[in-house]
Parts: C-alpha cells; sequence; structure tokens
C-alpha cells in the first residue's frame, strides 16, 4: 500500500482504476490543471457560448455544448457532423489551447494509448436535471484513437454499458479532475450521463462540465 499505487491514501481509493478492457479512469488526474482548465473554458465560451443542440428527431438536449479544436461536433436537424465551423458564429471554432491537448495526450499515454493527437475537443455543461441517454460515440472516421473525458464541478452517475444497448450498465461517480480514456474494445461502448443531481461545487456553480478529446479525422 504505497502512495504509487493510492494517490489518495485517506480514502484508500486506487489512483487508476480499469473499468473494462480498454477503460481506464484516472482519478483526480486533472485535479493539479483545475484553475487554468476553467479559465481556458471561460475563454471559449467567450467565443462559442454554450448553447442546446437539437437532434435530427427535433428534440432539444439537455445538456448545453460547444466545441474548441480544428473539429466541433454538432447536430441539427440534419444530421450529427464534425464540422471546421461554429454554425452559430459562421467562424472557426476557437482554437484548442496547448494545455487541453498535453493533458489529453498524457492521459491517453497513461491508459496505452501512445501518441494521440486530438484534433476536436466537445464540451457539455450539464445543470441540474440535465442528461444524457444511451449512445455510441460514433461520428469519428478514425476509431483507433481512443477518447479522453475531463470532469469538472458537480459529480455525475456515468453509465458505462457494453456494445450492445442492452447491454446493463455499470455505474460511476465520476467527480472533479476524474479523467477517463475509452479506448480499443470500450471504444464502440454505449454510455450516458444520468440526471444532474443539484449540489454545490466550490468551484463551478450548480454545473458539471466535461471535455472530450476526439479524433475526428
Ligand atoms: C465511453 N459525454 O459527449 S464522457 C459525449 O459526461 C459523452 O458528458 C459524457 O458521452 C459526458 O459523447 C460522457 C465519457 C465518455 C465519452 C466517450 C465515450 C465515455 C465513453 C466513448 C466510448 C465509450
Ligand atoms: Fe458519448
Amino acid at each position: 500500500m504505497t502512495a504509487d499505487l493510492f494517490d489518495n491514501i485517506d480514502a484508500m481509493v486506487p489512483a487508476r482504476e480499469q473499468l473494462a478492457e480498454g477503460a481506464m479512469l484516472l482519478r483526480g488526474f486533472a485535479r493539479p490543471q483545475q484553475h487554468e482548465l476553467l479559465a481556458a473554458i471561460d475563454a471559449i465560451t467567450a467565443q462559442a457560448p454554450f448553447r442546446r443542440m437539437f437532434t435530427p428527431g427535433g428534440h432539444q438536449m439537455s445538456v448545453a455544448m460547444t466545441n474548441c479544436g480544428n473539429l466541433g461536433w454538432v447536430t441539427d436537424r440534419s444530421g450529427y457532423r464534425y464540422d471546421a465551423i461554429d454554425p452559430e458564429s459562421g467562424q472557426l471554432w476557437p482554437a484548442m489551447p496547448a494545455l487541453f491537448r498535453e493533458l489529453a495526450e498524457h492521459a491517453a499515454a497513461e491508459a496505452g494509448f501512445g501518441g494521440f493527437a486530438p484534433d476536436a475537443c466537445l464540451i457539455n455543461r450539464y445543470e441540474p436535471g440535465a442528461k444524457m441517454s444511451l449512445h455510441q460515440d460514433r461520428d469519428e472516421r478514425n476509431m483507433g484513437a481512443p477518447i479522453v473525458s475531463i470532469s469538472l464541478g458537480l459529480p455525475a452517475i456515468f453509465l458505462f454499458g457494453g456494445l450492445k444497448r442492452s447491454d446493463k450498465p455499470q455505474r460511476y461517480r465520476l467527480q472533479h479532475g476524474d479523467v477517463v480514456v475509452w479506448g480499443g474494445p470500450a471504444r464502440l461502448a454505449f454510455h450516458g450521463v444520468m440526471p444532474l443531481a443539484d449540489g454545490e461545487h466550490g468551484l463551478i456553480d450548480r454545473k458539471r462540465i466535461n471535455l472530450t478529446f476526439r479524433r475526428a479525422r
């Protein structure tokens, strides 16, 4: 029982936990950069504000989204896609900060995916009650690359299922600073987020923000 294996000795919580083949939870991995991450998100959302997009089926998502990087994920009545242009502004998405790229690359390498070079970062904002239904991420061309997610603010119950929608999902509580890497056989797993419970967070008031780094092309 050493500091190498357990970085939170008090709670006896392992610093890294393999959730499944290809899926690695790095607890608190982004905590040292929390203030820089939040400042960068503020700068990005000043250029490309959070917005609640519509699915092709005409439903408005409860999660508000924006993007940074060369490509951004968008959805509207015509479908889901990656686009270099923010449809709200007609401008390119804000650049991906070097800190974001480096954190994502470092986390991916920790999980065994060396050389991860994300070209897209989707930023999700959950307010109390917001949720994400079970889905697969399959709009990316390069399924060989993992997805890296960083959770900030209020904790959420994350649902991690199997390759079939009907596979019963496991539940994980993702907290401020937690990073998860999803690659290999976990890359096409169904996943979702339970409705966000209200609460207080010292740094982000009554919200959860999730960053997902992707290699879209
Ligand atoms: C497992 N976001 O943006 S991040 C999404 O917390 C999305 O906002 C959730 O699902 C959120 O698409 C979950 C964790 C995540 C992201 C991608 C995955 C888990 C994944 C891809 C495959 C398997
Ligand atoms: Fe997803």
